[in-house]
């Protein structure tokens, strides 16, 4: 089924503001991402890997999220519950690519499940990034432990939570909204979506009652934006309007992002490349356009980036897959200390 992609462009003093450092910024990101995400589906065609799931076509709102998160460990700092397609948000804080090719090729050395899960299951102590479930939308709700936490704790840390559109309609996307709302502990969680229009093979507008999924901020009278997610200008500046709300307000907000799925939904449905709008050349269109950078430029970011990610994908072919006996290591977390309930702590 034919989709309007809805690509209107960004404000043009969007660019003025941002300026042309930032902008080159997240433009080296979402081509580090679509480099990786591309090796990565070759991996999983070519025998180096089982299954590929990931984020091309998530690039340029990926890319401005993960640029502007308050990055560290502990609750001084942004926690963050993503999804499968959120490579791009964790290489902007600084993931580095060998990591997810690790997870890719299932090695030992893989720090995020140390080769026991599926790619693109991240999880950073270091970051605060949570580990990721492959079961959609739990993350919602595992953000209001976080979120209250964060609540607590005051400061100017927030929780972000990001997940599909379909998964909307379970549960856990509805407590979010509820816990993050009630009157006696608003939680300061910027509640993200990213609207590819697809849950595997069900189109959303055969399942969505509500015009935009941000409409159910109405309900709670609290921020709420539908944005074009493929450029990556409009997102950062609605990205940084509600972080600054959340941040400051210490109340949640929702942004639904509506961008492109570009190769499908996983190697389980082919894996090819589909005709939506490219994120990385609308902008690169327009960097051109405004004389932001130049052609060389560009590919010269290109050429740097395939070649990190080639070098990666060779360093991972030699690393040794997990050995049989660490099959029960880190399956309990033991000796964790008393957290909960905690002296002082409001429900
Ligand atoms: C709880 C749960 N139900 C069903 C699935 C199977 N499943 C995996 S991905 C997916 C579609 C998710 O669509 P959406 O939330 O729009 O995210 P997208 O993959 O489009 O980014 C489904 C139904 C699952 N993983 N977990
Ligand atoms: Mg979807």
């Amino acid at each position: 089924m034919a989709r309007d992609m809805r690509t209107p462009s960004a404000p043009a003093d969007g660019y003025a503001a941002l300026g042309a450092e930032t902008l080159l910024r997240i433009h080296a990101v979402m081509v580090k991402a679509r480099a990786l995400e591309e090796r990565l589906i070759k991996m999983s065609k070519s025998g180096d890997g089982f299954f590929w799931i990931g984020g091309p076509g998530e690039e340029a709102f990926n890319a401005a999220l993960g640029l502007q998160v308050k990055k560290g460990q502990g609750t001084a700092y942004d926690y963050l519950h993503l999804h499968y397609r959120s490579s791009a948000i964790a290489l902007a804080m600084g993931m580095p690519v060998v990591d997810a090719l690790r997870q890719m090729r299932n090695v030992a050395a893989d720090p995020f499940s140390k080769g026991r899960n599926f790619v693109n299951h991240l999880a950073i102590p270091q970051l605060n990034i949570v580990p990721m479930s492959s079961t959609i939308e739990t993350q919602y709700a595992t953000a209001i432990g976080t979120g209250i936490a964060h609540a607590r704790d005051g400061g100017d840390a927030i929780t972000i939570v990001n997940g599909g559109d379909g998964g909307t309609a379970e549960g856990d996307f509805h407590s979010c909204l509820v816990w993050a709302n009630r009157p006696a502990l608003p939680l300061p969680i910027l509640i993200v979506v990213a609207n590819n229009g697809w849950a595997i093979s069900v189109a959303e507008d055969t399942q969505h009652g509500e015009k935009n999924i941000s409409d159910w901020g109405k309900v709670f009278g609290m921020p709420a934006k539908t944005i074009d997610g493929n450029d990556p200008v409009e997102s950062w500046l609605a990205i940084a309007e509600l972080m600054s709300y959340c941040r400051t307000q210490r109340r949640p907000a929702l942004l639904e992002a509506k961008l492109s799925r570009l190769y499908g939904h996983s190697s389980s449905s082919g894996a090819n490349r589909i005709p939506e709008p490219d994120c990385i050349a609308l902008f690169e269109a327009r960097l051109l356009e405004r004389k932001l950078a130049t052609k060389e430029q560009l590919e010269k970011t290109w050429r740097e980036n395939l070649a990190e990610v080639d070098a990666a994908h060779q360093r991972v072919k030699a690393e040794p897959l997990p050995k049989a006996e660490s099959i029960w290591e880190d399956v309990f977390a033991d000796g964790l200390p008393q957290s909960y309930p905690r002296n002082g702590g409001s429900f």
